[in-house]
């Protein structure tokens, strides 16, 4: 790693637009101030049997990829939704490896150094979502060694991958479309959906909520009286209830953080799925960014400095000057937030490579952050005269 006293060279998720192939700060969208990066655990689950517009790939590690906010979930995952009548493509990522999803999600991880070339997501066949209806899957850390792809009518094709794990003993949404293929003959019929498919694969208890048990999604369900999949406001209802208590309150009952909470099992389940190479980072902006070029913006890994503000000897010296008499703030509120501030604050990014500014002394690719430049110039502006 590229260092230089306090500073390293290091990799930040942007959002950027491709079209203009640069980071897109606040002052370059037309809509979208204040978006940021959402990260998300892409999980690979392996594709056993081919569609016939993939035969060809037969043999290969040929991936289904969902992105989700809930790693700590994957070992109660009975099977994987894709969207009946989309359109889905075969992207080459690194390694040899083949991942499936939409073209949106390639995009994105294009620009985050996941495909073979950087900014490149030619998809190599088409695949629609009823082609993958039946197929065998491998789901990592699943009770279930074999789980199958399932029909679900509301997944947006404008989030994640389009492809979506899961997960009905914790996500509302999932029990109430599995519990839909479970129980509605005409439905399967109209998807072409076996009941070796479904009906076997039962909600795994994962996680105990005190005030829910250990199958969260179905009690809520039950309790909201929620008939199908389609009852979208109550679904939104209880998946935010399921989110607000099991966080905290939430304890893993299986798995490497067995007896952890929610909270904290969440980082350490994602490092092991990315350690063991069965899931990716993936990111993608919280909401819609569209650049004053019109691009819709995506999130890509770009480069630059950082300052180690996180030093625990530089911190300390500030807590230390914070206390003494030579600092004072206005009042006690502003006090406490400087404190706040310097325990929060780790790695700042301190250059840019846009709009006028002061050249970074040892990498003149690059500006000071305009925070910093104007800081530092009007700090120096005080003593120039002594100078
Ligand atoms: C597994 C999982 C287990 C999920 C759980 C949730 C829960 P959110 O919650 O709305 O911010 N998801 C991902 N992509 C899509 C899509 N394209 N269309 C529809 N749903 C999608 O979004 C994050 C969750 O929405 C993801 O996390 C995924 O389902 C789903 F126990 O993955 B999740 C209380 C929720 N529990």
């Amino acid at each position: 790693m590229k260092e230089i006293g306090k500073c390293f060279y290091g990799k930040k998720y942007t959002i950027y637009s491709a079209l203009d192939g640069q980071p897109c700060a606040d002052h370059d969208r037309s809509s979208g101030e204040g978006v940021g990066a959402q990260e998300y655990v892409g999980i690979k689950l392996k594709l056993l049997e081919f569609p016939d517009s993939i035969k060809n790939f037969a043999g290969k590690n040929v991936y289904l990829v969902a992105a989700t906010l809930r790693p700590e979930t994957m070992y109660g995952q009975t099977n994987c939704y894709v969207l009946p009548g989309a359109e889905y493509g075969i992207y080459a990522m690194k390694n040899d490896e083949y991942f499936i999803m939409s073209e949106r999600g390639a995009k994105n991880f294009a620009y985050q150094e996941v495909t073979v070339e950087y900014g490149k997501y030619p998809s190599l066949a088409k695949v629609t979502g009823d082609s993958l209806i039946g197929k065998a899957l491998s789901a990592p850390l699943s009770h279930y060694e074999k789980v199958y792809a399932l029909p679900m009518t509301t997944i947006s094709m404008d989030k994640g991958t389009g492809i979506v794990t899961s997960v009905p003993s914790d996500s509302p949404d999932d029990w109430a479309a599995l519990r839909d293929l479970q129980t509605k003959a005409g439905l399967r019929e109209k998807y072409n959906v076996e009941e070796a498919w479904c009906v076997p694969f039962a909600p795994v208890p994962i996680i105990n909520i005190p005030e829910f048990g250990d199958l969260t999604a179905v009690k809520l369900v039950e309790d909201l009286k929620i008939a199908s999949q389609k009852d979208t406001a109550l679904l939104k209802q209880a998946k935010d209830k399921a989110y607000l208590k099991g966080f905290y309150e939430g304890k893993l009952l299986v798995g490497i953080a067995k007896g952890e909470t929610v909270e904290k099992s969440k980082p350490i389940v994602k490092q092991h799925l990315f350690d063991e190479k069965m899931a990716v980072p993936y990111y993608e902006p919280e909401g819609k960014v569209v650049s004053r070029t019109g691009d819709n913006c995506i999130v890509a890994s770009c480069y630059q400095w950082f300052m180690r503000y996180g030093e625990e000897e530089w911190k300390e010296f500030v807590r230390s000057h914070l206390k003494s008499d030579d600092f004072k703030a206005y009042n006690t509120k502003t006090q406490h937030e400087f404190e706040i501030i310097i325990d929060w604050l780790k790695e700042w990014g301190c250059t840019r490579t846009q709009g006028l500014g002061t050249l970074l002394p040892w990498d003149d690719k690059f500006k000071v952050e305009s925070l910093s430049d104007s800081t530092i110039y009007m700090a120096y502006y005080t003593v120039a005269g002594l100078l």
